[in-house]
């Protein structure tokens, strides 16, 4: 088979995990990493990571993006599949069962975002002409396929079955920008996240899965369904993608994930640097997804694990978190735990 590129982009690490990997960074959590990741857990405190998903609530942070709605199976002998009595031909067994088929808009609330999510224009196989590719090289229309085409629509690879697979379970890194910049809108760049992680006494490592706190997700949970556009768009802090020395602190740092409790990790660039005509609207997704296989962890809810590993002058725990294996999909709901 033709190798799927010729060359990769600046910073990509495609080929470096192998030319058919679709894990990316998550190849850095070794057994051995997995097992000091295992010796963070001191007191067996359980933390659940996940908003209901049925927050943020509404469609005003993604109008496309819809809450879970929920069916049930048609009737069956006059009942539905709802406080249904169970039956053995004419006989009647003492149970009932309640069956339900849900609609997830994969990104809706607490989710990954699979390595097949964005994809980026470029030439790749040194033709003169951009085309759509994905980590690793992986194409638009080939490997990821659109509603028209045959077995579409869905991923061929880069699905996050793949990432399931990987049971996505290591050392979870708390860094607390809620306690600096509150409730302020603050594009957090590279001097800002080392004055934190500095004043803090935060270490990463390679192999650690990296979780930023702003406070978002919590105030947005406090508004119990119902959050403003203020508050959606305009609050708390966001990581700022335009910060090229933070592009280059993901790379070299080697964390194999990045988690925020925010909307889309880094907030939207509004202008191109030095004035470009075309940009990436988010810069951190294409560093991430597309070029490095870094998958990003959106609308967490970090606050309260935040706040006891504050109380506690600690910063690392165990994290286990993997997506639903839907295979696929461009993305998955979760519900991550982090022991302590
Ligand atoms: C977008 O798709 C805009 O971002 P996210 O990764 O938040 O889903």
């Amino acid at each position: 088979m033709a190798k799927r590129w010729k060359v990769r982009p600046d910073h990509a690490n495609w080929g470096d995990f192998g030319e058919d990997d679709q894990v990316g960074r998550l190849n850095l959590i070794t057994p051995e990493r997995r097992r000091l990741a295992a010796q963070e857990v001191k007191e067996g405190i359980a933390f659940c990571l996940s908003l209901p998903l049925d927050l943020p609530g509404g469609n005003l942070l993604v109008p496309l993006r819809l809450p879970p709605t929920r069916h049930v199976a048609p009737r069956k002998c006059g009942h539905h599949f709802v406080n249904f009595p169970m039956r053995l031909e004419n006989e009647c067994w003492t149970d009932f069962s309640c069956d339900d088929a849900v609609t997830i808009y994969t990104q809706y609330s607490t989710q990954w975002d699979a390595l097949s999510h964005v994809g980026q224009a470029f030439d790749a196989d040194q033709d003169g002409e951009a085309e759509l590719v994905y980590y690793n090289g992986y194409r638009g229309g080939v490997d990821i396929l659109g509603p028209e085409q045959a077995g579409g629509p869905g991923a061929v690879h880069l699905g996050i079955e793949k990432m399931a697979e990987t049971c996505v379970q290591g050392r979870g890194v708390m860094v607390d920008a809620f306690a600096r910049y509150g409730a302020e809108r603050k594009f957090i760049g590279y001097d800002d996240l080392m004055r934190i992680m500095d004043e803090d006494g935060v270490e990463v490592e390679e192999g650690d899965m990296f979780c930023l706190h702003t406070g978002w997700t919590h105030a947005v949970a406090a508004r119990q369904g119902n959050p403003d556009v203020a508050l959606l768009h305009h609050a708390y802090s966001v990581l700022d993608g335009s910060d090229e020395k933070l592009l280059q602190w993901i790379e070299d740092s080697g964390i194999s994930v990045l988690i925020a409790d925010n909307f889309a990790v880094e907030g939207f660039q509004q202008q191109g640097r030095g004035g470009e005509g075309s940009f990436p609207a988010l810069p951190i997704h294409r560093r991430c997804l597309v070029e490095l296989g870094i998958h990003l962890g959106e609308l967490w809810h970090l606050t309260p694990l935040n706040d006891w590993l504050r109380a506690h002058k600690r910063s690392r725990f165990l994290l286990t978190a993997p997506p639903l294996r839907l295979p696929g999909s461009f993305g998955s709901p979760a519900t991550p735990v982090a022991t302590v």
